[in-house]
């Protein structure tokens, strides 16, 4: 027997497929294409990782399955290589970042080849060829001249190490994204990509695509898509007015007072008005510096002061309300501006009440149970719902029999003419006996509830007024309530946190958030303290009222325009100039790509400018439409650049007169599956859905979006669960373990290791199953009649049953990913077949095909063993047989006269057969003994029950 030698195979087999070009896409197949992409890697000093491997491994999975099955794929890889990694290393070591380049992505692509990836090599990009970059930068030019990208001076963040403008995306928690530093703020004159003109498409259109629900809804989260109006407050003796921007216009006559965001531009414009200015100046002074995150993070304290001598009318009724400045409000989102509700925003509520400004409900929350869909009319009720404390931390629940509605706060029923709060001491007193009691507060708001009674057969209106009552003493007296009343209740008192999770009928819940969490209604509901607008809907009254003051209905995103530029070396050259005559003009397409020239220095300056700055001779240069002087753009593009079109390049990767060709674009776009990481879901994912729609506006590519499905796969962690990093050391290389164990090993270890959408811990260890897996496989061989098929004649029905589950399983778990049970299915399968004293050969290609996608080259080995002379990766995908699918094996129980005497499992459920066997059984015969049964009762695949009289 041949030893495994996973060092001879898998070299043999890489260099036969790489001769040949096995894995080339053709552009002009009439087969179904299939284009399957993987996020292309930035090629660190520190190489592949087993994270790379798991999303390639699997996509190459899919890959194989699909040319198996007759798709003409494209599978390409490539290299996201500008960036400040590289950049950093050659700042620290002096060596030119394209030399480092070159080094990196040698070294990627041998570990790759070592992996055996089926990747179309012939398509390699790198987004540092000047090739690729002219690209890059003819894209950069179209949206210049469409207006999309311009230049204006920003508040940026600013990482003071590494000397370079961070996206918003690229600052987390308040701290660069790559070094960790506290991130600043500092004015500068940026390179914007307008991508808010996309919002709303890079939103809707999210409808038409197959992403993971959970990519769909992070990015909807931050496009925050957010519909209201704008709604304009006088301000009073003044030519001024504020604006906000609210998304509950339903609630503007509880409106107490406005916020201004400290940076609006009306706090200077008042200053004159501002009697307490300074105060307002050292307050906006104390904020520079706060990131917006921090700002408004949830739990953060909020701040503000109010600005004395100004005075807001707001629009409906002309109620003369104070204006604050808030930390809570942002100049970058809506108007900047809020008109602030106490009584029904979160935010608000808290705010009032730490600076003791007035609450206004406006809203009568309504609920309306599912059975009385369509009733139109209600029989009124007046009710109250009373949450009684004792004024020592307890408040008072009556429990109810379950089948009476269990633990309830009082409630009762308001007679005619009475005012709610009697109601409450009077039910208070029949009910319990409690008599001592005061009222706190009474609600204004009422909660309309609408159910149908069955008992009655009538729907009706509750109206539910809320009181809080505190008793002064537990004086009790003797209730009135009859014997079979007192059976169906008892009283507790209940510490406030039982109380709050044990009581859960929705009124009862209400009251309790109102009066001991002191909570707003931040819901919807019917108006009141509305004047006209009593009694409508808040959905009604958000036009109503927009319209009655002459406001306007607006859709607002959270998204921000896309800060472009980048004062470093190692990036695209933005590919403008600026002449003093003409001011930005954009080079001739012909002179694209515009190089990067090579620099000695790559630190940027202090002053924040890029090193290209100091290259007097290559910045000075002839404006392209007057031929003056002009100066060229030092700054250059961000990394995301090359990466937002990458996958456009690869349908024709060497195209020299454009990014690709129509014809090759419109045959591979769009992306029939994308795998990627969820970290990217905000940022790249994003930032090329709008350059696509981009480019698809200027008729360069043929299709909205870019990807038709998205997945992602979990983070690999180190043994131990931390996030694995170079600076903690404790990465794994692919080396040693491809060394070690083999490629094939370690693609199936990643692929079995746990659910693909899931992160886990590495483990090496665990890494000797899936080489053991592989052995056995190997050296299953022996067992093998290698010329013969199975036989026909029903003798090897079980392994016809498991061998048609397994290409099912199989197939069905590389298109959904779930490549570990894939992985476990094949070993099922594997134990079977070894069960076997011989093997027949289509039994055994069945295996090996199966578990070609996951380890490509030992398959191939034994294939080609086995006689076969062409390349397995080349055969049809196995098909099963649907009839072939069901488990015929049933568990059946044999009874004698009704008494369990024996259970088996049996492989067919006929009648006949089952009887028979039965019969046939030595232990059933010998029971039976000479006696005759009278008869035999059958229950399809369940029981047999011989009837033996006398017996
Ligand atoms: C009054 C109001 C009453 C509001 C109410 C809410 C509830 P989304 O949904 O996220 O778009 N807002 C508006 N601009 C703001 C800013 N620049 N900084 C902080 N908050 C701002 O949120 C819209 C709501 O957030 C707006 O609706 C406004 O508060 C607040 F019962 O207006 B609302
Ligand atoms: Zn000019």
């Amino acid at each position: 027997m041949n030893k495994y030698d996973h060092k001879k195979i898998e070299k043999k087999w890489q260099k036969v497929w790489e001769t040949k070009k096995m894995y080339r896409a053709s552009d002009t197949s009439k087969a179904k294409k299939f284009y399957g992409l993987i996020e292309f890697p930035f090629p660190s000093g520190a190489g592949l990782h087993t994270g790379h491997i798991r999303s390639y491994a699997a996509m190459d999975a899919v890959a194989r399955k699909r040319r198996a099955q007759g798709e003409n794929v494209l599978y390409p890889i490539g290299w996201d290589a500008f960036g400040l990694p590289t950049e950093n290393y050659a700042i620290k070591t002096g060596i030119q970042p394209a030399k480092v380049t070159k080094t990196n992505t040698d070294n990627f692509r041998r570990q790759l080849k070592a992996l055996g990836i089926s990747f179309d090599w012939s398509r390699e990009v790198n987004t540092t060829d000047p090739e690729y970059y002219k690209w890059t930068q003819w894209i950069f030019l179209q949206m210049f001249k469409k207006g999309l990208a311009f230049k204006k001076m920003t508040h940026v963040n600013w990482c003071p190490k590494d000397k370079t403008v961070l996206a918003n995306e690229e600052v987390i928690d308040g701290k660069c994204e790559r070094c960790g530093t506290e991130v600043t703020k500092k004015d500068k004159n940026q390179w914007i990509l307008a991508i808010t003109k996309y919002a709303d498409r890079l939103d809707k259109d999210l409808d038409d695509v197959d992403y993971l629900e959970k990519i769909k809804i992070q990015q909807r989260n931050w496009i925050g898509r957010s519909e209201g109006a704008e709604l304009s407050f006088k301000i009073k003796g003044t030519e001024e007015t504020i604006t906000v921007f609210t998304t509950r216009a339903d609630t503007l006559f509880g409106v107490t007072y406005v916020v201004l965001a400290p940076e609006h531009e009306l706090v200077k414009k008042l200053s004159k008005n501002i009697s307490n200015y300074s105060e307002v100046e050292e307050y906006i002074e104390s904020l520079k510096g706060v990131a917006e995150i921090e700002r408004t993070a949830e739990g953060k304290e909020k701040t503000g002061v109010v600005l004395k001598g100004v005075v807001a009318i707001n629009p409906v009724n002309g109620e003369e309300i104070p204006v604050w400045i808030a930390d809570y409000v942002l100049a970058s989102y809506g108007t900047g501006a809020v008109m602030a509700v106490p009584a029904h925003d979160a935010r608000d509520h808290v705010f009032a009440l730490k600076y003791n400004l007035p609450f206004k409900p406006v809203l009568n929350p309504i609920h309306e149970r599912p059975d009385v869909a369509g009733v139109k009319s209600f029989e009124l009720k007046n009710k109250i719902v009373a949450i009684v404390e004792d004024g020592k931390g307890n408040i008072l629940t009556i429990n109810w029999k379950p089948e009476l509605g269990g633990r309830l706060f009082v409630g009762g029923t308001v007679e005619q003419g009475e005012l709610p709060q009697v109601t409450a001491i009077r039910e208070l007193a029949e009910e319990t006996g409690y008599t001592d009691a005061k009222i706190v507060d009474v609600s204004e708001e009422t909660f309309t509830y609408r159910y149908f009674a069955h008992s009655k057969n009538k729907a009706f209106e509750a109206k539910t007024t809320f009181v809080h009552i505190r008793l002064n003493s537990l004086t009790q007296k003797e209730t009135a309530l009859e014997e079979n009343e007192k059976n169906k209740f008892v009283l507790e008192w209940l510490p406030v946190d039982r109380a709050r999770k044990e009581v859960k009928e929705i009124l009862h819940v209400y009251g309790f958030a109102k009066f001991i969490d002191k909570q707003p209604f931040l819901g919807e509901g019917t108006l009141f303290n509305s004047q006209k607008f009593d009694g409508i809907s808040s959905e009604q009254a958000k036009k109503d009222i927009t319209k009655a003051v002459g406001g306007k209905m607006v859709v607002k995103y959270k998204l921000r325009d896309w800060i472009f530029s980048r004062q470093r070396y190692w990036g695209e050259p933005i590919p403008v100039v600026t002449c003093e005559k003409c001011g930005i003009v954009a080079l001739p397409e012909k002179e694209l790509p515009l190089k990067l020239p090579t620099i000695k220095e790559f630190a940027p300056t202090d002053t924040g400018e890029s090193p290209l700055a100091t290259l007097t001779k290559w910045v000075n240069t002839k404006c392209p439409t007057c031929k003056g002087p002009a100066k060229r753009e030092t700054d250059t593009m961000p990394q995301w650049a090359g990466s937002s079109w990458y996958y456009l390049r690869y349908a024709d990767s060497k195209n020299k007169k454009a990014l690709a060709s129509e014809k090759n674009l419109k045959y591979w776009t769009p992306i029939d599956w994308y795998n990627g990481g969820m970290e990217h879901t905000t940022l790249h994912l994003l930032y090329s859905r709008f350059w696509h729609k981009f480019l698809y506006d200027i008729g360069v590519v043929p299709t909205k979006e870019p990807y038709q499905k998205r997945t992602s796969h979990g983070l690999i962690l180190a043994e131990g669960g931390e996030k694995m990093s170079k600076s903690k050391g404790n990465t794994v290389s692919p080396d040693e373990l491809v060394a070690l164990y083999g490629a094939d090993t370690l693609r199936v270890y990643e692929m079995f290791m746990g659910p693909f959408d899931q992160a886990i811990a590495w483990n090496t260890s665990n890494m000797i199953g899936s080489r053991r897996f592989i052995e056995r496989v190997y050296n299953l061989e022996e067992n093998v009649v290698t010329k013969k098929k199975a036989p026909t004649d029903g003798s090897r029905k079980h392994l016809e049953l498991i061998i048609n589950q397994t290409i099912k399983k199989v197939g069905d778990d590389i298109e959904s990913m779930g490549f570990n049970t894939a992985v476990s299915s094949l070993m099922i399968l594997l134990n079977a077949l070894e069960k076997e004293e011989t093997v027949y050969r289509n039994e055994y290609e069945v295996l090996l095909q199966l578990l070609a996608p996951i380890a490509p080259h030992v398959t191939e080995e034994i294939w080609a063993e086995l006689g076969n002379k062409k390349s397995i990766h080349t055969m049809p995908w196995q098909e099963f047989d649907p009839k072939k699918l069901q488990s015929d094996t049933w568990k059946i129980v044999v009874q004698i006269n009704g008494k369990v005497r024996e259970t088996f499992v049996s492989h067919t459920d006929d009648e006949e057969e089952v009887k028979s066997m039965v019969l046939l059984m030595d232990k059933i015969k010998a029971r039976i003994g000479d006696k005759t049964p009278a008869r035999v009762i059958y229950v399809k695949g369940k029981l047999v029950n011989i009837v033996v009289p006398g017996l």
